[in-house]
């Protein structure tokens, strides 16, 4: 072995090939390690590469803001690297003149690479900091909604995240399990910093083992991969209306565990009020439930009765809160599990994500790692994550966010490195009319990807394997010396000596600090050595760990029982919440006076879900979940993600009776569309997808034909809805989208997502 090298979807072992070529294998300690990744390189992703500084014709020609609508359409010039460094400083120094750093849009959202130096969104804020500072973003796609509500009512999604019941536990002590939207071990194939041991099927299994019953309830029944697993099948966008009518019941049958509810909790009074139909004369009991879930009453007051019966584990993916009102199923899990009383207790409780990434439920020590400073940002305006369309096409607009109201800056530059948005965000025929409002858009890429295509100037990065770097992840049980095993493709560079390049032009030695790459890691490792030491987990010096290649964390292993201090003594160790207890109802949220997040959980109508569809309407609900052959868009163009699609598209479930209905056959291609926009997609009929639903994962990458506007690939965003959960939180709703599908589509244009962008000699 030549040496580790580590992604968020694990360590890899690097081996010669021959020839120069490099052969990735999987780490020999992981016992259930997947393959994505493992073709990362070779001709067919090379070629997709970004070999060299590339310039947009008509913004080379005729400078900043020149013809935005021409993004995805003008060829591009390649220039030397030093004209195209001189370029992007030359265009941050005119807009910080001009429009000052509150014009520069740098919040860099995306999942870049694992390493802990080269990461490109802490890169790209630290430069910018270095440079008076950027229009930044809080949240993330993933947990837009459940962010801001669950620091609200209960704890930091992080401490949370970090502090979930582990899976040794649960196997000794949860007798029933209950998964609202799944297990997916497809998910859980990522930690966001990489895996040393992937833990969730080896977990499930365990569970089945020991005997636990498993019930996963959702629209789709193949994300809890475990035998005996009870399905039941509920309309997407509608889990808290069905626990909403199990919290009935265990109020209606004297279930709800009182004594936790008034030692632990606040305002239970008024949620049940609310719930009983007393405050509006509307019971939210089985049968309401039904209505709207279309899951059987008796069903529902079954599942109450045994849930109140026994040690009972409510899970819950996050995909629910990426959806219409995407606060209240989180509010409702914890009043749920709260009144169930067992928050606190081995094996009960309350999971928010176990299968949505790996780390969720490891008993692996929790330490802190390296961590590069991203420095000090004077420029206060901030969007929450998924508003940027909104910003961008609303300069000195009002949003609200948090019980705050805030104005839209006004964007004259967008600086993207480690992200694309034209996968992650909705609506994408929006983005593109968004898109054109800024005079300069940048963006660091390894790949020509949609939206590196749709920038002004492409700076090609390195990856993972062309540079030095540390590998750690929370949980996670390692750290890795990731090792360059090859010289950069073309002429790659690292984002970090791009913006060492850059802040030397701009005068600003902040950035770097006057290290080179190598002596940040040694700092960075060096920091967290001592920060361990604090934790008894004593290290070797950075020359030793770099030798070493590998330093296996996992001997600190302990169980990890979520919520326990809180339970075990609450006046000591109070949430950080104004109770310092469980917020069944807040003031504080009630305090913002919003008609969209009420004071307590509650059922609020998505705005569209097949509540909405009458007989005679031929609209499915399209859920657009995680890939499971991919990082979100990162490798779409290796064979692992390609040997997945049907007809060349990424494909499309569909329940056998709805595609029969529509004439539509296995393997066929379809179109999906909405008002919009319009995408094709390949056909697998599945009984794991109830009627009603179609599901098509997110990542294909973005291509439309330029003179139809019909997205060729399958990226179902341009189908979903661009508006905020609610104005609390403003989350993503990818979830929430309705979608008609038509077909067989015959003589289906060819795909051409991965060609480069056309490219010209200057001056031609
Ligand atoms: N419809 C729908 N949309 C969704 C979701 C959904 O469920 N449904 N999920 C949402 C969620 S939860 C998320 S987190 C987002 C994810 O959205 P993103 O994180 O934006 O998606 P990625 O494809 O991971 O994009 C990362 C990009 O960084 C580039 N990159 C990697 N390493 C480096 C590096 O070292 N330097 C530079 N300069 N670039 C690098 C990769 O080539 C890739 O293009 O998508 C969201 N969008
Ligand atoms: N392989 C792979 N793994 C990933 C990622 C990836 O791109 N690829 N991305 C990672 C990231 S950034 C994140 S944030 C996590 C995301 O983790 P999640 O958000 O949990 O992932 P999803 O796959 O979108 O959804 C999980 C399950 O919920 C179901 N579901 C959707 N809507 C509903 C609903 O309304 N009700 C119910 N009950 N179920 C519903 C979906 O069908 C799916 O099976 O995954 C991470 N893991
Ligand atoms: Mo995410």
């Amino acid at each position: 072995m030549k040496a580790y090298t580590s992604a968020h979807w694990g360590i890899r072992e690097v081996f010669d090939a021959g020839g120069g070529e490099l052969r990735l294998e999987n780490f020999a300690g992981d016992p259930d390690p997947t393959p994505i990744g493992l073709d990362q390189h070779g001709d067919r992703v090379e070629g997709v590469r970004v070999r060299r500084p590339s310039v947009r014709r008509s913004w080379l020609e005729k400078g900043p803001g020149a013809s935005p609508e021409l993004r995805g359409r003008d060829p591009f010039v390649e220039v030397e690297w030093d004209e195209a460094l001189d370029l992007v400083a030359a265009e941050l120094q005119r807009v910080r003149d001009v429009h000052g750093n509150e014009a520069i849009f740098g919040g860099s959202y995306g999942w870049s690479s694992a390493g802990r130096f080269h990461h490109a969104q802490s890169q790209v804020h630290r430069f910018l900091n270095s440079i008076g500072g950027y229009v930044r973003h809080l949240n993330s796609y993933s947990l837009g909604a459940a962010r801001v509500m669950m620091s609200r009512i209960i704890a930091p999604m992080e401490s949370l995240m970090a502090n979930h019941t582990s899976w040794d536990v649960m196997a000794q002590n949860t007798r029933l399990f209950v998964a609202f939207g799944g297990v997916p071990w497809k998910n859980a194939q990522i930690s966001a910093g990489g895996i040393a041991r992937h833990r969730v099927r080896p977990g499930l299994k365990a569970l089945r083992e020991a005997g636990i019953r498993i019930v996963n309830i959702g629209p789709v029944g193949d994300n809890l991969e475990a035998d005996g697993v009870e399905w039941i099948r509920l309309r997407p966008n509608t889990d808290t209306a069905l626990m909403l009518a199990i919290a009935w019941t265990l109020v209606d049958e004297g279930l709800a565990d009182r004594a936790f509810l008034e030692r632990y909790c606040v305002g239970f009074d008024r949620f049940e009020a609310y719930v009983m139909g007393r405050s509006d004369g509307q019971p939210r009991d089985p049968q309401w439930a039904e209505s709207i879930t279309g899951v059987p009453a008796a069903t529902i007051a079954a599942l109450a009765r045994d849930m109140a019966a026994t040690r009972t584990m409510v899970n819950m993916a996050w995909s629910l809160q990426r959806a219409s009102h995407g606060e209240q199923p989180c509010w409702m899990l914890v009043t749920l599990a709260a009144m169930l009383g067992q928050i606190g207790l081995p094996g009960g409780g309350f999971g928010f994500g176990y299968g949505a990434t790996n780390s969720l439920g490891s008993d692996e020590r929790l330490l802190s790692g390296p961590t590069l400073p991203q420095g000090a940002n004077p420029v206060s305006a901030f969007i929450p994550v998924a508003r940027i369309a909104d910003m961008l096409l609303q300069p000195g607009g009002s949003f609200a966010y948090d019980g705050g109201v805030h104005t839209y800056p006004d964007i004259r530059m967008v600086y993207w490195a480690g992200g694309n948005p034209y996968h992650h965000h909705q609506d994408l025929n929006r983005l593109v009319k968004a898109w054109e409002k800024p005079e300069t858009i940048v963006v660091h890429e390894q790949y020509w990807t949609a939206t590196a295509k749709r920038a002004d100037i492409v700076l090609p990065a390195t990856i993972s394997m062309e540079r030095d770097d540390i590998g750690y992840s929370t949980r996670e049980g390692h750290l890795v010396a990731m090792k360059r095993v090859k010289a950069p493709l073309a002429e790659a560079r690292d984002d970090y000596d791009i913006f060492a390049d850059l802040a030397g032009r701009l005068g600003a030695p902040g950035y770097t600090e006057g290290l080179t790459s190598r002596e940040w890691l040694q700092r960075l490792y060096e920091e967290s050595r001592g920060k361990m030491a604090g934790h008894g987990v004593s290290l070797p010096d950075f020359e030793t760990f770099w030798k070493t290649d590998l330093i296996d964390l996992g001997e600190h292993s302990r169980p990890v029982v979520m919520l326990e201090e809180f339970r075990n003594d609450p006046a000591a160790n109070p949430l950080a919440t104004p109770s310092g207890r469980i917020e069944i109802f807040s003031e504080t949220i009630e305090g913002f006076g919003l008609d969209d997040c009420p004071g307590h959980a509650a059922w609020l109508e998505p705005h569209e879900w097949l509540g909405q569809v009458q007989p005679g309407d031929t609209r499915l609900h399209l859920i657009s979940d995680q890939p499971q052959r991919r990082l979100h868009s990162q490798l779409d163009a290796a064979s692992h993600s390609l040997e997945g699609k049907v007809a060349g598209r990424e494909p499309v479930y569909l329940n056998p009776q709805d595609a029969a209905a529509r004439g539509i056959a296995d393997g066929d291609i379809v179109e999906l569309s909405n008002e919009r926009g319009r995408c094709l997609a390949g056909v697998i009929l599945s009984e794991d997808i109830m009627p009603g639903v179609a599901r098509l994962a997110t990542g294909a990458w973005y291509d439309p034909d330029p003179d139809t506007g019909l997205e060729k690939h399958g990226n179902p965003n341009v189908l979903t809805l661009d508006v905020g959960t609610s104005s609390f939180a403003q989350g993503s709703v990818a979830q929430t989208c309705l979608v008609e599908v038509s077909g067989p589509v015959r003589d289906a244009p060819q795909v051409t997502a991965f060609d480069p962008p056309p490219f010209v000699v200057r001056g031609s």
